[in-house]
């Protein structure tokens, strides 16, 4: 069977174990990260030299980088069902996927560690401020992207809502300053509507 590492609560952790609920994957998950530690013990390093959840083993293969995992899962177990066979509409979800890691997160992580995981007397403002405001103006390039889009990729959910759909989540239930962006709106509300989303991402954030 399938074996996750990670906790449920983290963003990349979460892009896994939506997937593996989309494909009726069965898995067994180990709760390692956060308040779990675990992440440098010898055995967990040997599986992931840098430390960091979510990592896979499938039948003794062994996985880590969460878009990594949702590549090889969507064409293991999904038959490709959520990328495309259309060279144009794949760089589409390519194009989002990394944005997520290389934009979007490097904004959202600060503002999520400020607000959620520092205590009130010690947050700076400042900096989640900054760093909420260079988020918006993210959230609104994919809102204008939505525009012609039902999802982000044309008329299909793809593993680009996934990445992009666990951070639109902490964005609402994070307490700041936001845009009025209806296209996000909207595909948010379908997110919502996902047995998987219910499931997986819609937790307490932490
Ligand atoms: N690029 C990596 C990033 C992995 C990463 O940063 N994971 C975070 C959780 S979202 C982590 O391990 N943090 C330490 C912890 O949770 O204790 C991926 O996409 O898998």
């Amino acid at each position: 069977m399938l074996k996750i590492w990670g906790r449920d609560t983290s963003s990349n952790v979460q892009k896994v174990l939506w997937i593996c609920h989309e494909l009726n994957i069965n898995f067994e998950r180990v709760d390692v990260g956060g308040p779990f530690g675990g992440l440098d013990n010898i055995e967990f390093v040997k599986l992931n030299p840098h430390s960091k959840i979510p990592v896979i083993n499938d039948n003794g293969y062994v996985l880590y980088e969460s878009h990594a995992i949702l590549r090889y899962l969507n064409s293991k177990y999904g038959k490709n069902r959520f990328s495309s066979d259309d060279v144009k509409e794949q760089s589409i979800i390519d194009k989002y996927m990394d944005w997520v890691h290389t934009e979007l997160s490097a904004y959202m992580i600060p503002v999520l560690i400020g607000l959620i995981r520092t205590p009130e007397e010690k947050r700076n403002f400042e900096v989640i401020n900054e760093n909420n405001l260079k988020s918006e103006n993210l959230w609104e390039i994919l809102n204008f992207h939505l525009n012609d889009n039902k999802w982000i990729s044309r008329n299909n959910f793809s593993l680009a809502d996934i990445c992009c759909g666990v951070w639109a989540w902490r964005r609402y239930n994070l307490d700041t300053r936001k845009k009025d962006l209806k296209n996000i709106d909207r595909w948010f509300k379908e997110l919502k509507q996902r047995d998987s989303f219910i499931k997986i991402v819609m937790k307490p954030l932490s």
